[in-house]
């Protein structure tokens, strides 16, 4: 048995892992990172691509973000298509010019492997962490496959299934879920333009997305049936409700990723057992309505980073202590967001095929967000991540939350 010793041990080379890995080693902090795929496999995996600007902002204020900026396309309209309407909501406008970025989440893992070289061991990839052991001890330890590292802390950054969750003891805090009576097809389509924007439609056959990635992919959801497979989905069929409920569509050369998103959220309190913290899926499940889920993660990394740094820096460990404490209403927040998004673009199901008052009701409240008011300005900063009540105490998020506290709730 190899035996390691490092101050910081993160399990998973994701975003989370790896925003945490870069901000820790230049600050001088002793990191090891343990992925169990290999890099090939992380830095090819497409999944997200919406970053908020809030995260854009910490990431290029802590030198990340330079690629994403060169490269990524700024994105500050969505459009909602219901009852043969489009009702365009250019939310950039209403949240002060912020917009999002568009960057496949596999190039920013690219990048952010890359901005590792010079600031420590390089990620250990395909290796899996087999078990988090003596967590409540000053020396928590990562057990892989001949190989063990002592630590001082220990991140899970290792998503929902990883070895961090495996580890809390079941008397331990809540795992709060949902699980939603629907699921998500999604597929990655080569298209011979890219999609403009993103795009939601609501549909007497179901939702349907469509969300720009590169100039020659864009991702595309369908709601299925819950318990439905791959198989369920020939390329055939996929066309044929696509066409159906999203068109117009660019033109569709190939489909060369399909998967089924299990429509479900969960949020693990507290994130914190002894010297082990959670960062990222690890610690919350998100659906992608909302596009939180990679933004989230590299939220929890960046405060995680720096509670970690003053507890190495000047000994005190009190924002270590309150690292959970201070992420969870942003991450319920974030929940109650991507929530009532959904609810506003699934139809109740309904027996007796009749979804026209349904319908109209979601009609009557997405014309709402493209209107000017309160609605569509508390909708624009909440989806647009402008910071309102987490980073940034600017006169429009002021102005933002005062229109939601007038009119009593949120958008609708
Ligand atoms: P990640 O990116 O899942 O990274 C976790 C890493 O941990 C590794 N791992 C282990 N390593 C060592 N030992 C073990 N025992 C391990 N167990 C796991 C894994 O191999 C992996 O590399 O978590 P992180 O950093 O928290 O980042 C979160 C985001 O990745 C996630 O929120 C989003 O990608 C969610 N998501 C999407 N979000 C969107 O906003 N829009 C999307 O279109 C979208 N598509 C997706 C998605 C998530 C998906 N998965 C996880 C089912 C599509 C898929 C397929």
């Amino acid at each position: 048995m190899r035996r390691l010793r490092t101050q910081v041990g993160i399990i998973g080379a994701g975003p989370a892992g790896l925003v945490l890995a870069n901000l820790l080693g230049r600050a001088g902090v002793a990191c090891r990172v343990v992925e169990r795929r290999s890099r090939e496999h992380v830095e090819h995996r497409p999944r997200a691509g919406l970053l908020e600007h809030r995260v854009v902002a910490a990431l290029r204020r802590e030198g990340l973000a330079d690629r994403l900026l060169a490269d990524g396309v700024p994105h500050g309209w969505c459009a909602f298509r219901c009852l043969g309407r489009d009702i365009r909501v250019d939310y950039a406008a209403r949240a002060g010019g912020r917009r999002h970025w568009v960057y496949p989440q596999q190039l920013l893992v690219r990048d952010l492997i890359a901005a590792l070289a010079g600031h420590g061991p390089p990620p250990m990839f395909s290796q899996t962490v087999r078990a988090v052991e003596d967590v409540t001890t000053g020396r928590p330890r990562l057990v892989c496959d001949g190989i063990e590292i002592e630590c001082e802390y220990v991140v899970g950054c290792d998503g929902f299934r990883g070895a961090a969750r495996a580890a809390l003891p079941a008397t331990r805090g809540s795992v709060f879920g949902h699980r939603y009576p629907y699921d998500w097809l999604t597929v990655l389509a080569e298209v011979d333009r890219p999609a403009e924007g993103v795009v939601y439609a609501v549909h007497p056959d179901g939702f349907a997305g469509m969300m720009p990635r590169t100039s020659r992919l864009s991702r595309f959801y369908l709601q299925c049936a819950p318990g439905d497979t791959v198989r369920d989905w020939p390329a055939r069929r996929i066309r044929e409700q696509l066409r159906a409920r999203l068109s117009p569509l660019p033109e569709i050369a190939g489909f060369p990723d399909v998967h089924v998103l299990r429509m479900r959220s969960s949020v693990t309190e507290p994130m914190r057992h002894g010297r082990l913290l959670l960062a990222g899926d690890a610690a919350h499940l998100l659906t992608p309505s909302g596009a939180k889920g990679m933004n989230l993660a590299i939220a929890d990394a960046i405060a995680l980073a720096s509670a970690l740094l003053r507890r190495y820096r000047d000994g005190d460990t009190g924002a270590l202590d309150a690292y959970g404490a201070r992420r969870l209403p942003h991450i319920w927040r974030a929940q109650e967001f991507s929530d009532r998004l959904l609810r506003l673009l699934h139809l109740p199901p309904d027996k007796a095929g009749d979804q026209g008052f349904a319908l109209r009701l979601r009609l009557a409240a997405l014309e709402r967000l493209g209107e000017p008011g309160p609605h569509a300005v508390a909708f624009a900063h909440e989806y647009v991540g402008s910071g309102a009540g987490e980073t940034e105490g600017t006169r429009e998020a002021e102005g933002a939350r005062e229109a939601v506290s007038t009119e009593g709730g949120g958008w609708p």
